[in-house]
């Protein structure tokens, strides 16, 4: 069969299958493409900061709202104490990598001097008008090896141009303020909410054209949401989906499709594409502060379910933490955020499958099994071209009791595995322990504890030779076994 008529027989094949997507024969070929679509080494380097934090600041943390009309009056805006340095280290001592700003809401006031606007900064008596909270919040993050990301709302309900072109050269000029005085910016953040402004007219915005530009002024940089780059997971909770692919159909001009990575979506897509997924949350109910919410900072159980559920589930995890009036972040906040980075250290500072003993009943010459437990994650092991199916047998050396259990993929070489379990010998019988599909860049698993010197890591199914870059085992801190759920 030639390409288009094997394709035309797979569309039909979705067309007329009776049952359900896993029933679904997609082609070999098919999933070999999607197989081997891989990430730029900056999408690499994004997923590898794991957890990072969102800090929205503005005129709405002095009203007390979320979405503020762009009417506010810029004298609002008084921070009494503030301190980005405080932000920058409660967000490093967190193991967060890297801080989203809202430089400006969708009530348009900026936090920088805009030369292009009168809802800012400048006109407020923090600092006496001189202040800049970019300025200072991207030198705080470098002082404390923190990277530094700004979130620019397109929607802007003050801005009397919007709803028309002229607005599109209005936000580009802010991007371009952003972009060229702040030093190196490591993502950018569009945000999706599109209103009205203040001449009851939506705008067309021109995402090309902004893409182009910040492009053209930093080259390295991630667009996150409208842009190409990372992708929004889908929902407000921090939770990605149990099979969270970052192989992605695009058809350009058809964005919906975006966000589903099964099988049946590829069979048919013009183009593949590396699509992550971002997780975004907030630590309290509003994106903003609100005093009334300070005994309402998620729980650890909450920040943990959380945590499995997306830094987990091959995603990076975006938390907000709203800066209150003072301008700094709240006690009850940077208390969770120190429980919650113990915890994680309690859990994942000792793999107990480092250094372990591994044998494949398949390898591809050069790419030891043992590269799984080397700590090294330059080394993977993989089989032979088309071998999508082999397991992996880890020789613990001595008995261990765990009850987690990590897995990465190389997603340098793309992402692959369908299915997988994990089985622990336990009186000399296999044991399933834990089941279940992607892996991509991070997979952490739940169970009840179990103790065994000898654990099977099986891929059931995979897209093409899996790349298998790190396995772990691990006994959780007593603290989140109180603390937390079960799952997945
Ligand atoms: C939404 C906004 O409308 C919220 O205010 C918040 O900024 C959230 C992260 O994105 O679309």
């Amino acid at each position: 069969m030639n390409g288009k008529s094997s394709i035309l027989a797979a569309v039909l094949a979705v067309l007329c299958a009776p049952g359900s997507a896993a029933e679904l024969e997609v082609p070999r070929e098919i999933l070999r493409r999607a197989a081997h679509v891989t990430p730029t080494p900056q999408q690499v380097a994004w997923q590898e900061l794991e957890f990072t934090c969102f800090a929205h600041f503005g005129v709405n943390t002095f009203t007390d709202r979320e979405w503020g009309d762009g009417q506010e009056d810029p004298k609002i805006f008084n921070p009494t104490d503030f301190d980005a340095d405080q932000w920058a280290s409660v967000c490093k001592q967190a193991g967060m990598k890297l801080l989203i700003l809202t430089c400006k809401h969708h009530d348009g006031f900026c936090l920088w001097p805009s030369q292009y606007t009168e809802h800012s900064v400048k006109n407020s008596p923090w600092r006496g008008g001189k202040g800049d909270v970019v300025r200072e919040v991207s030198e705080a993050c470098r002082r404390h090896g923190v990277k530094f990301g700004v979130y620019l709302s397109p929607w802007d309900r003050h801005e009397r141009s919007y709803g028309s072109d002229a607005y599109n050269q209005f936000y580009k000029n802010q991007l371009r303020e952003l972009l060229t005085n702040y030093g190196e910016i490591t993502e950018v953040w569009w945000d999706g909410a599109c209103g009205e402004g203040p001449n009851g007219k939506r705008q067309v915005y021109d995402w090309e054209g902004y893409i182009e530009l910040v492009r053209q002024l930093q080259p390295k940089v991630l667009i996150f949401g409208q842009g190409p780059d990372v992708r929004w997971v889908g929902n407000e909770s921090g939770l990605a989906r149990e099979s969270e692919w970052s192989v992605l159909p695009l058809k350009l001009g058809d964005r919906t499709e975006r966000d589903l990575g099964h099988q049946k979506y590829l069979v048919g897509a013009e183009r593949l594409t590396w699509y992550p997924a971002e997780c975004d949350v907030s630590i309290r109910p509003g994106w903003f502060y609100h005093a009334n919410q300070d005994g309402q900072v998620k729980s650890l159980g909450q920040l943990l379910e959380i945590y499995y559920r997306s830094v987990g589930r091959n995603s990076v995890l975006l938390l907000n933490v709203p800066p209150d009036r003072r301008g700094r972040f709240h006690e009850n906040d940077a208390a969770r955020l120190r429980e919650f980075r113990t915890v994680l250290d309690e859990t994942f500072k000792t793999n107990l499958a480092a250094g372990a003993k591994v044998t494949a009943e398949q390898t591809r010459s050069g790419f030891d099994p043992a590269s799984v437990t080397d700590g090294d994650g330059n080394t993977y092991w993989t089989t032979e071209e088309g071998v999508v199916r082999a397991s992996l047998l880890i020789d613990l050396g001595r008995p261990v009791s765990f009850d987690r259990a990590m897995v990465q993929e190389m997603i340098a070489t793309g992402q692959r595995v369908e299915e997988f379990t994990l089985e622990a010998q336990v009186d000399g019988q296999w044991k399933e322990i834990a089941k279940a599909t992607t892996i991509g860049y991070k997979r952490l698993l739940r169970f009840p504890e179990v103790t065994a010197s000898t654990v099977r890591l099986t891929i059931l199914d995979s897209r093409d030779c899996p790349t298998i870059r790190e396995f772990g085992l691990f006994k959780a801190s007593a603290r989140e076994r109180m603390s937390a759920g079960r799952g997945g």
